[in-house]
């Protein structure tokens, strides 16, 4: 079996993107969801899952990875509230593999997911990228998320992880944080992880941790599945095979002392999901997403689809961040996650592929 091509679609209503023109998309057999409606710590219900499910059906396509069930603060806190979300967390795993969900991609990020300065910044070739100014993510968290949430209110969405609710209350939330030092938020991962053991042997599906983004603490708040050296230990803490990654390039790559590939090669067997975004370094440490041609940036997309293809990859794979490209822009995208760019980046990913393929002689 080849590695399995998914696309990140937002849902009915809440993507402009229509699951007609992904089928168009040579070689994607996966849409890669989530109930973006949903709060974190909440239970996925079943007939909320079947929607969804009557939605993809359709199109041959299938629901087997979930990008993201996202972890509720009490959990990363390490509160004793914490158990009522986890037996949530099981709940809403049992209903997802009643509908054979596979993966399940989440993350551990205090507060924040994924974080930039400019959503949409100039490439120089007229298209637009995800930038991240490094000295805008200093000290002022309030301005940060006030970008973030000015955007989305403006255009009328939300961002996976950004929740209003959640962000109006930043001062609380970092309060609640304080004390939740590096080994603490090991501790509550572990906590988690052991907790869901059990519940990933009994139905099958894979909890896939996504790479922090960027990979260094922000704000002073820790963060863990930053090098090589924790991802060793994080598969290590939690020694099982349902104990596995998401391993985003692009994340990781931010910080360019981070060898993908390399990583790909020693822990293949525990990737479940993969993510190639290229990633341009700039020298005072700002960095702009790029597409996902090799030479277009620094992360070494050449390498990681080789490491992959060596390794006999079979797991999910997903073109991660595009550009907006071709009029996409503010209001009719989700920053990051047009059509186009990402679309491009399928056929070069495959285009690698298939060559490897050949030189292989499969
Ligand atoms: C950003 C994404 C992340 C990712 C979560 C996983 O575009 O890569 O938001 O989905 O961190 O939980």
């Amino acid at each position: 079996m080849p590695m399995q091509m998914g696309f990140r679609w937002y849902g009915e209503g809440n993507d402009k993107i229509s699951l007609s023109h992904i089928k168009q998309i040579p070689g994607v057999t996966s849409i890669v969801w989530a109930l973006h409606n949903k709060m974190p710590g909440e239970v996925w219900e079943i007939d909320e899952i079947a929607e969804v499910q009557k939605q993809l059906e359709p199109y041959g396509f299938n629901m087997d990875v979930v990008e993201s069930v996202n972890v509720h603060d009490d959990i990363k806190i390490g509160l004793s509230t914490r158990d009522r979300y986890i037996e949530n967390y099981k709940t809403t795993m049992r209903n997802l593999a009643k509908f054979g969900v596979k993966v399940i991609c989440y993350n551990f990020m205090p507060i924040f997911d994924w974080t930039r300065s400019n959503l949409f910044h100039e490439v120089g070739d007229g298209s637009t990228a995800l930038f991240y100014e490094k000295g805008m993510i200093q000290d002022d968290y309030n301005a940060m998320a006030q970008y973030i949430l000015d955007f989305t209110e403006k255009y009328n969405m939300s961002f996976p992880g950004w929740e209003p609710e959640r962000m109006a209350k930043l001062d609380e939330l970092f309060k609640a944080y304080e004390g939740v030092d590096h080994e603490k938020l090991w501790a509550n991962l572990k906590y988690f992880l052991e907790a869901l053991m059990p519940t990933c042997e009994e139905t099958g599906i894979k909890m896939a941790i996504h790479m922090d983004d960027p990979p260094w603490d922000i704000f002073g708040l820790p963060r863990l599945l930053i090098n090589e050296e924790n991802i060793d230990r994080f598969l290590n803490m939690v020694d099982n095979p349902y104990n596995c990654l998401t391993l985003c390039s692009g994340s990781l790559n931010a910080d360019p002392n981070n060898n993908v590939a390399e990583i790909v090669r020693k822990h293949c067997d525990r990737i479940a999901f993969a993510h190639i975004r290229n990633v341009k370094h700039f020298e005072n440490g700002d960095f702009s997403e790029a597409s996902h041609r090799d030479c277009d940036g620094d992360t070494g997309i050449l390498d990681i689809l080789k490491a992959y293809h060596d390794c006999g990859y079979e797991g999910y794979i997903r073109p991660d961040h595009g550009r907006h490209l071709w009029n996409e822009g503010p209001g009719n995208v989700r920053p990051g996650y047009g059509l186009y760019d990402r679309a491009l980046g399928i056929m070069y990913m495959l285009g690698v592929w298939d060559m490897l393929d050949k030189l292989g002689g499969k």
